[in-house]
């Protein structure tokens, strides 16, 4: 891995609202940095809970090198532990998501319980003490039906965004939901290019068609400041309040993670190509149709979009150097019936459009930032606010940690 004092004189060539330098971008010891500091230390999103709709379903997730098991025990609870047998030490869980009474591993079928005790193993004698060999277990809290996982032996503080989320995310009631449909996308792109080009919509009239036909680019709205920028955003903000729906922009310690509520275009009350509902239930207790799209970031992997009718969550999470895999899910009302209350096509044509749209344009952006030619540019502080506060937020975290490194080392 590369010395802590060359990635920080890296961060400290920095220039303040530029781009970050390539190695940032492409190099694989800074990758491996980035999955150290960042991804191993950090709340990451995994799954919804409606994803893990009975006892015993599971998610496998991979976070860098590791491979982590979530999934719904008995009693309900969700919880994560690496896949990786306490015998021999196989994944126990192959598939990217199924259902499981128990967890057996393939290998020579030790048998854990949904809480991952080890409740079977054949012929290992008299003296060996099943009790300690349980799946190692990984931090996993659900937060207003998203599950996030640490896998740090100290997690950070999730309690300030656990406090906010009930007020904004309540009334959408995302555990209650169903899921209508998961899109998988692999992007050849940094995890960062692909957060950076989430937080701006400079690029939004030129290359998403159908998602500018209902979201509006403002970047008063979703940037870095509160939306006071914008009158339509204020008076929405406002209406939704009087409403009982909190609205107002919150920004998370650190500025890890931002909440607001903004407002579609026009009469738009959902992202559809006419703006009108794409599922003609209400989720959770949503007093009308057009409370806009209230928006949750949490860096370093998920942005999320929360409707009247729906709830979009995306999340990324690190391949290699330049490879991101993207999964969006759309969840709806419990009782909406296919083919019934909604369309699956209409549903999801606007955001799969706009995904594989985004895709491009951060495969083209890797391209160009990885020929030598390539030179930290400025951004727009009218359109980049949100962009520049995500890379602040990145170099002030990575810093942050490599000198909390440094001195444990000099001590
Ligand atoms: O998906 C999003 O939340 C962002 C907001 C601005 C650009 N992009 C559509
Ligand atoms: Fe899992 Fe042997 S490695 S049972
Ligand atoms: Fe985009």
């Amino acid at each position: 891995m590369m010395p802590n004092s060359e990635l920080l004189s890296f961060l400290g060539s920095r220039k303040p609202w530029h781009t970050l330098p390539q190695p940032f971008y492409n190099d694989p010891a800074l990758f491996q940095a980035d999955l150290a500091h960042i991804w191993y230390r950090d709340w990451v999103f995994a799954v919804t809970s409606a994803e893990l709709p009975k006892v015993g379903s599971y998610v496998t997730v991979r976070i860098g090198d590791y491979s982590v098991i979530v999934v719904r025990g008995s009693d309900r609870v969700i919880r994560a532990f690496h896949n990786s047998c306490r015998h021999r030490g196989s994944h126990v869980c192959t598939a990217e998501r199924g259902t499981a009474p128990k967890l057996v591993c393939p290998y020579h079928q030790w048998t854990y319980d949904l809480d991952g005790k080890l409740l079977w193993a054949r012929d290992m004698g008299p003296d060996f003490k099943p009790q300690d060999h349980g799946l190692g277990m990984v931090h996993c809290r659900e937060v207003e039906g998203m599950v996030y996982l640490c896998l740090a032996d100290d997690a950070p503080d999730i309690e300030p965004l656990a406090a906010s989320a009930p007020g904004y995310m309540g009334p959408h009631d995302l555990s209650n939901l169903k899921v209508a449909h998961v899109a998988h996308s692999v992007e050849q792109a940094n995890w960062k290019l692909v957060m950076e080009n989430n937080r701006e919509c400079y690029h939004c009239s030129s290359n998403h068609p159908s998602l500018c036909v209902t979201f509006p680019d403002d970047p008063n709205l979703f940037g870095s400041d509160d939306a006071s920028g914008s009158n339509a955003g204020m008076q929405h903000i406002a209406r939704c309040e009087a409403a009982g729906l909190p609205s107002k922009y919150l920004l998370g310690p650190d500025g890890q993670w931002r909440f607001v509520r903004i407002p579609f275009l026009g009469d738009a009350v959902s992202y559809t190509m006419d703006g009108k509902q794409a599922v003609n239930r209400r989720i959770g207790t949503m007093p009308f149709d057009n409370a806009g799209s209230c928006l949750l970031y949490h860096y370093p992997n998920s942005w999320n979009h929360f409707l009247s009718d729906q709830a979009l969550t995306f999340r990324i999470l690190p391949v290699g150097p330049q490879e991101t895999h993207l999964v969006t899910t759309w969840l709806v009302h419990k009782d909406a019936v296919e083919g019934v209350d909604y369309d699956l096509d209409r549903l999801t044509k606007v955001w799969l459009a706009t995904n594989d749209e985004d895709r491009r344009i951060c495969e083209q952006n890797q391209r160009g930032v990885n020929t030598p030619g390539y030179r930290p540019g400025p951004y727009s502080q009218t359109h980049e606010g949100g962009v520049n506060q995500f890379v602040d937020w990145y170099c002030d975290t990575l810093s942050r940690r490599l000198q909390g490194r440094q001195a444990i080392a000099a001590e």
